[in-house]
């Protein structure tokens, strides 16, 4: 049994699928902090779970040239990475792709893991600057007439022997402000087995796929990765696709993600007090490519009237003058939160929420025009019901 070796997992994580091991957390737990602890944190295998001793592992660094031709590559163990880059530290929200399928699933019949709302977490993670790495590898500006692209290899591998890998934008990968770390330590713990010990890439405001974990080699490139992920799956199409149709050359890969909010209290099906008079509802909010949740509104009644949600980029008390992140750095999710009184006219409420951006990005209302047959970047508004008894 290939999955033999995979770690052990918090019993209250909901499975997905058990070999590889894919589940997520309750809903509520999302919104019981900021920072979601590592063992709650929602897991996306594709393969088993490799162990890497930590002692001889090497990562290595190449940069192949306009004609594939540059050769000599930097390899580095896990000492380099702690000790010969600068340690930075980045809160970010990781998202997989496939967050809320169950949702467009539920519109109309999608291929794909049945993620609820908790392929989502928010993480400090902390390592070398993909930056700090690639400059040490030799890369230099010039190198921007030819390089487009940074791939990643994992050491995860299936039978036959293909090993998970992503690419990204080169300029991402470089950039002063696009964060991009070797992440050693998550939430200040070191890098757990399954989040891909001993290094991953967090690639922040990034779909979770390109975040890859269990990172084996670096690539600078003039083309994406080759692999299955980056070619022939996480890309977005029309509802219209089908799987006679869908031509995956047609898509780009997917990389920032697109505005998302959810419900995470109460549950949907909940049943609340008459007697209580009132509800707290809570959620979360997030926006890919570093831009800022700026609002989130709340329906009680399906949609048809809205109240503003109070946010949280912290577990403490905001203090006025309190640092914002840098436009276009917004990396992680703020927490909302909202108290309505009971309405007295009716025993069933729709709770909606649906948030807006920085770029005055909002979700769309409904799912299926924008459903697709993997049923990926589902984002629309998010509702929950819940009975009010007397
Ligand atoms: N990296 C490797 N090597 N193998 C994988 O299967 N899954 C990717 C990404 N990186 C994956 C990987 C996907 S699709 C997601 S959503 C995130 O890891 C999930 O990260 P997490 O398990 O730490 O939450
Ligand atoms: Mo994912």
């Amino acid at each position: 049994d290939p999955f033999s070796s995979d770690p052990e997992r918090h019993p209250v994580l909901r499975i997905n699928n058990l070999k590889p091991f894919n589940a997520e957390p309750p809903p509520e737990i999302l919104s019981e902090s900021y920072i979601t602890p590592n063992v709650f944190f929602f897991k996306r295998n594709h393969l088993p779970v490799p162990r890497i001793d930590p002692e001889s592992y090497k990562l290595t660094v190449e940069i192949q040239g306009p004609n594939r031709e540059r050769g000599g590559a930097l390899s580095l163990s896990l000492d380099d990475l702690k000790n010969k880059f600068p340690k930075h530290t980045v809160t970010a929200t990781i998202q997989c792709a496939g967050n809320r399928r169950s949702d467009m699933h539920k519109a109309k019949q999608v291929k794909g893991l049945n993620w609820g709302i908790g392929a989502i977490g928010n993480g400090t993670w902390s390592g070398a600057k993909l930056r700090d790495v690639l400059l040490a590898a030799g890369y230099s500006p010039d190198d921007a007439n030819w390089a487009r692209h940074v791939q990643f290899e994992g050491l995860d591998q299936d039978v036959a022997g293909t090993t998970y890998g992503a690419s990204i934008p080169l300029r991402k990968a470089i950039s002063e402000d696009g964060d991009c770390l070797l992440a050693y330590e998550m939430n200040g713990e070191e890098l757990p087995l399954d989040h891909g010990f001993p290094i991953r890439v967090i690639v922040p405001g990034t779909v979770g796929a390109r975040n890859v974990k269990w990172l084996g080699k670096i690539i600078v490139s003039d083309v994406e990765s080759s692999s299955h992920w980056q070619q022939n799956d996480y890309k977005g199409f029309s509802p219209s696709t089908d799987w006679d149709t869908v031509d995956y050359k047609t898509a780009p890969a997917i990389q920032e993600l697109p505005i998302q909010s959810a419900i995470t209290v109460p549950a949907d099906g909940a049943i609340v007090d008459r007697s209580d008079e009132e509800v707290t509802l809570k959620g979360y909010a997030w926006s890919g490519g570093g831009r800022e949740v700026v609002r989130v509104d709340v329906s009680i009644d399906g949609g048809k009237t809205w109240k503003i949600a109070q946010l949280k980029s912290s577990d403490k008390e905001q203090t006025a003058g309190a640092m914002a992140p840098p436009p276009g750095q917004a990396w992680a999710w703020k927490l909302w939160e909202l108290t309505v009184p009971l309405p007295a006219d009716t025993e069933e409420m729709e709770v909606v929420c649906k948030a807006v951006d920085s770029s005055y990005n909002m979700q769309p209302d409904s799912i299926l025009p924008i459903w697709n047959l993997r049923g990926v970047l589902s984002n629309a508004w998010h509702r929950v019901k819940v009975k009010i008894q007397e």
